[in-house]
């Protein structure tokens, strides 16, 4: 059987102020000629298809025209489970009909243990699930619940459970969407949209996976994350923040017999996340900025290392640059500065006395007349006139 492993669409984020519904639909269609390339038996994703509880309209109107292209046209099953960001109940809503044409997206823990049943295979898809749901399912007492607070600890029960549902004979799937942790993304910057300690020592150890022949995870962003070569992130198909920016991004062709072979096929982006760090001379002067396609072919993260000299840099960088995510100032006094605003603001100082402080700190010099006027001014308009 042979698989193309997906996850972390989040149809309807945005970056920055952009909408990313175009680049999303461009990968959707690298993914759709993958799969017809490879000739796949169907199509795993590993949870967050939505960015939010809630999507927009424009949001469910896409993903909706996604799955039909996916399972209707081209008559792939879907195996998908809900992510953190998904509202699993919505997610969950037409589960019989969907059903009828091998559209499967898994949103509790008691489908979890519901195995899709092929020939020579079961695909178990155990969606993002709170301690709580599991503490539900399980029907613990106040005091068996006390063990069972964290995501690890619940995790710990139901693999195993799982796994005793094992059809011997058959090869055993896995989709679902957490922080693994394994030997190889242990170091590495890990990059997810989510509050859990992503990135920390907190995380489901891999080897509670190990029964399994392929375990498809969804929640981190970047593959390099993947535990082991059987227990992958296969990424997002989309760039979301510029940490994501000088990664490829892609999907996994997965075939699983008595061994299992992963292969990866990337996807290239049409309108790409660009990260630019400089003075702001150096990246205003064109033989700089020539080099790259602007006016909304690429959007463009800046970073500065000095302070500009300008009013309005934005609208300076914009007008070259053209979508611009973010602005940063990462120049030598930048934690400098945090440190004295947060000194300054304690009563005794005035607002313009505040600015005046804070910028000579991180620029080295005094506010010109023609800036202490500007600030004079802000402050008068937002009704804190000095
Ligand atoms: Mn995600």
């Amino acid at each position: 059987m042979k698989f193309l492993h997906t996850a972390d669409w989040h149809i309807g984020k945005e970056l920055g102020a952009f909408s990313l519904l175009s680049e999303q639909w461009n990968a959707f269609q690298q993914v759709v000629a993958i799969a017809e390339d490879e000739a796949v038996d169907g199509i795993i994703i590993a949870g967050d298809l939505y960015d939010r509880g809630i999507p927009p309209l424009n949001a469910v109107e896409a993903f909706e025209q996604m799955a039909r292209i996916m399972n209707l046209e081209h008559h792939w099953p879907i195996y998908a489970v809900s992510g953190n960001h998904d509202g699993a109940v919505r997610l969950g809503a037409g589960r019989e009909w969907r059903e009828t044409t091998a559209f499967f997206i898994h949103t509790t823990l008691a489908e979890a243990f519901e195995p899709v049943e092929l020939p020579d295979m079961q695909i178990f898809m155990l969606p993002f699930l709170d301690p709580l749901d599991a503490r539900i399912y399980y029907q613990m007492s106040d005091e068996e619940s006390r063990d069972y607070t964290s995501i690890e600890a619940v995790m710990a029960r139901i693999i195993p459970d799982l796994v005793a549902k094992f059809k011997p004979g058959k090869h055993h799937i896995l989709v679902t969407h957490y922080n693994v942790i394994g030997t190889g993304n242990i170091g590495y910057e890990l990059t997810s949209e989510t509050n859990s300690q992503v990135g920390g020592l907190k995380g489901v150890p891999a080897s509670l996976f190990a029964d399994f022949d392929y375990v498809a995870l969804g929640h981190i962003h970047l593959r390099q994350a993947s535990p082991t070569d059987t227990i992958r992130y296969a990424g997002s198909p989309v760039k979301f923040n510029t940490k994501e920016a000088q990664a490829e991004k892609g999907v996994y062709i997965v075939e699983v017999g008595d061994t299992v072979t992963v292969k990866w096929r990337p996807i290239q982006p049409v309108k790409d996340l660009i990260v630019i760090k400089g003075t702001f001379s150096e990246i205003t002067a064109p033989a700089f900025y020539e080099q790259y396609a602007r006016e909304g072919a690429n959007w463009f993260s800046i970073s500065l290392t000095d302070f500009p000299d300008v009013r309005n840099a934005r609208g300076i960088l914009t007008t070259i640059y053209g979508d611009i995510v973010e602005v940063n100032y990462v120049g030598q006094n930048a934690q400098l500065g945090n440190v004295v605003q947060s000194e300054l603001v304690d009563g005794t100082l005035s607002d313009q006395e505040i600015i005046s402080h804070f910028y000579e700190t991180v620029a080295e010099k005094p506010l010109s007349a023609e800036q202490v006027q500007l600030v004079e001014m802000m402050l008068t308009d937002i009704g804190r006139g000095v």
